[in-house]
């Protein structure tokens, strides 16, 4: 029988809506009804019961007009493209096989940091207290009352006349015993369709909830600003009053104003890396921001590599990278998460929990990322990328990949002319969602249950001056600090502006799910779970010469980086000892058959001056933002540093 409506006077008008809906729904009998409210799609006993106490009171919460209960079919996802083609959302990209470009409104194209909350009882628990009179940079905190009252404020009646789809998810294959569920309730169908791409969507998971697993909690609506105006029909949004809220300790997420990407998506950022590494600490693994790649060497030797650089720093690209030393082979596993942990060996196992790739389209090309180019040109929404009148995309970077013939619309649909137009074409942060499944370098073991086994862990970012291609840590502890230490320059993918170079310990500042110095101390910890603990290296392929331009040609040259990696881990020896850490020997990077000129000296130098003041500046950001909560191993590297820095 149909649950009981609350009756209350707000809802008993939108009731008798409901009752006219359902009687033109000629399919949906009264007895396939989640709160009154018909299922327009699926079928309830599908819902396990925790599902569906869940659904029901999002429901009462959001009261939307009707119920999808998603499958994750192909005749679904069909239904819903139509359906947002109809709206405006999605126009088809007719020179491809299924591909489809999405136009947010401009208020709505990155990440938003800046109201992005964890929800603990006490602030400590999610930032460390940072110094009297300076802001803390290392997460939001918000009190349990306070996120209660912003849902509220925001999400009651959020999606009056509008689908409450449920998209039943896995991060991690289903039949993995490192995956985790989650449901996201959402009144985007854009998120649906892009779910459905970056995770395992549908039936299956749906059978694992009726054997009784436990999930993630994702609730999600794009919103309607306060004023009811939608500016933009086709993408409604309420960027004013965005905000994305996490509560660790229920498995909770809501999210609400925003359909972009790590907003709206709520299996990435949110769940696999914030949540994700709240269970992480409690269960004794790894969530981390890092692509995963295997690496065949020339005598056929493979082994994986994780990396960790911030957001727009190149993940994607060194997971697809294609080596331009001759006789090694890289595999993708991954290219923005890895969830590790310790098998009964001692040996760091990763898997990627996601199962596509939602890259940077700017800066993609035959000539950067060719195996990206291979990927992309079927089954994938593209979003805010420009398009060309023989219904291709365009970005800065594919300049030699179109004719000179065709016309271009930039990414807010204006007409756009190369030379002529100072802005941009497609959006910096515009983005492909492809899925992983369609890489041609796939790893043959990317949806291994037990993961790959990782021997060697790589921290990077954008640091234009300073800091050399590649180092190798001393040590577990000193990488660890050498993590802690890492700064880059701001991207696109959120909302900072200007490329000024920003503190970004691990690539996690703007995805910690609990306070960074706890963090820290698990990192440590490490070591007493493995007598065999992977390496760590820092690289930087964006060190720039006094011409301001990049000293090193990274790409498919970052093999040679990779290489001299490999030789350290077969323990040649190829290093020498500095104050940051071990450097290459000169003359141990292989540079056979560069093509372009390498400054070695400057690109590998380490100037005093610059190392005193970055010195100084990680003591000044450890004593302001980490305070009491730094872990002493740490602050003893950062002495070691000092002083081998001092004696330089
Ligand atoms: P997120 O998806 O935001 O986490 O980004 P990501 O870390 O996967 O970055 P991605 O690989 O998409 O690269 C971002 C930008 O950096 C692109 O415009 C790339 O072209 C550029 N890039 C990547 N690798 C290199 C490199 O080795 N050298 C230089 N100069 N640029 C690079
Ligand atoms: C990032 O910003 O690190 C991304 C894109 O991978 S988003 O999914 O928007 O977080
Ligand atoms: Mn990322």
């Amino acid at each position: 029988m149909p649950d009981i409506v609350n009756k209350t006077e707000n809802t008993y008008s939108n009731e008798i809506g409901r009752f006219a809906k359902n009687l033109s729904h000629p399919n949906v009998g009264l007895f396939n009804q989640l709160r009154g409210i018909s299922v327009v799609h699926g079928n309830l006993k599908d819902l396990s019961p925790k599902v569906r106490s869940y659904v029901e009171a999002n429901i009462d919460l959001c009261t939307p007009e009707r119920v999808h209960i998603c499958d994750g079919s192909d005749n679904e996802n069909g239904q819903l493209l139509k359906l947002m083609q109809q709206q405006g959302t999605i126009t088809p990209l007719l020179k491809y096989e299924n591909c489809w470009l999405a136009r947010t409104n401009p208020a709505d194209t990155a990440r938003v940091e800046s109201k992005t909350f964890i929800c603990t009882e006490n602030k400590s628990e999610t930032i460390p207290t940072p110094k009297d009179g300076v802001k803390g940079a290392l997460g939001n905190w918000i009190a349990p009352r306070d996120m209660d009252s912003a849902i509220k404020e925001r999400l009651m009646g959020c999606m009056t006349g509008r689908t409450m789809y449920i998209v039943p998810f896995s991060m991690g294959p289903v039949a993995s015993p490192l995956s985790k569920i989650g449901i996201e309730l959402t009144d985007s169908p854009y998120v649906v369709a892009s779910m459905r791409i970056m995770t395992r969507m549908g039936k299956e998971v749906l059978e694992k909830l009726l054997q009784g697993a436990e999930f993630v909690k994702c609730l999600h609506s794009v919103g309607t600003p306060a004023n009811g105006f939608v500016e933009m029909p086709s993408w409604p949004c309420d960027p004013e009053r965005t905000i994305i809220l996490h509560r660790p300790k229920d498995n909770e997420i809501v999210s609400y104003g925003s359909g972009y990407g790590g907003n709206s998506l709520l299996g990435k950022k949110c769940f696999a890396l914030r949540i994700g590494s709240t269970i992480a600490k409690r269960e004794g693994w790894l969530a981390e921001h890092m692509l995963i790649l295997g690496i065949t060497n020339p005598q056929g030797k493979k082994r994986y590599i994780a990396a960790a650089f911030p957001s727009a720093c190149g993940k994607t690209n060194l997971a697809m990278m294609t080596p331009s030393l001759p006789g090694y082979k890289v595999e993708c596993v991954g290219d923005d998460i890895a969830w590790m942990r310790f098998d009964s060996n001692g040996q760091l196992r990763a898997i990627n929990p996601e199962n596509g790739f939602f890259g940077v389209a700017p800066g993609t090309s035959n000539s950067s990322n060719p195996i990206a180019m291979k990927t992309i040109f079927k089954n994938t929404v593209f979003t805010n990328v420009a398009s060309t009148s023989d219904g291709g995309v365009f970005w800065e970077g594919m300049e030699d990949e179109v004719s000179g013939d065709v016309r271009i619309t930039d990414w807010r649909g204006n007409q756009w002319v190369k030379g002529k137009n100072s802005s941009p074409a497609a959006h910096p942060n515009s983005r492909f969602c492809t899925p992983a499944g369609q890489c041609p370098i796939i790893d043959p073991a990317w949806e291994d249950p037990e993961g790959v086994p990782i021997s060697a862990i790589l921290f990077g970012g954008r640091r234009p001056a300073g800091v050399p291609l590649v180092y190798e840590a001393r040590n577990w502890k000193h990488g660890v600090f050498v993590g802690a230490a890492m700064r880059s320059e701001a991207t696109a993918a959120a909302e900072h502006k200007g490329k000024v170079v920003m503190h970004d310990p691990f690539a996690m500042r703007p995805f910690f799910g609990y306070n960074f110095g706890d963090y820290l101390r698990h990192w440590l910890s490490m070591e007493e779970r493995s007598s065999n603990l992977p390496r760590i290296y820092h690289v930087n392929w964006f060190r720039k010469g006094s011409d301001g331009k990049f000293l090193w040609p990274g790409y498919g040259e970052n093999s040679r980086v990779l290489d001299w990696i490999l030789r350290r881990l077969d323990n040649e020896d190829c290093a020498q000892e500095t104050p940051v850490g071990y450097l290459p020997k000169s003359n141990s990077l292989n540079l056979d058959g560069l093509k372009e000129k390498v400054d070695l000296n400057e690109l590998f130098s380490l100037p005093k001056d610059f190392w005193s003041e970055e010195v100084s500046a990680i003591e000044k950001y450890f004593s302001e933002q980490v305070g009491k909560d730094l872990p002493n191993e740490i602050s003893d590297e950062l002495a070691g540093l000092r002083k081998r820095v001092n004696a330089m």
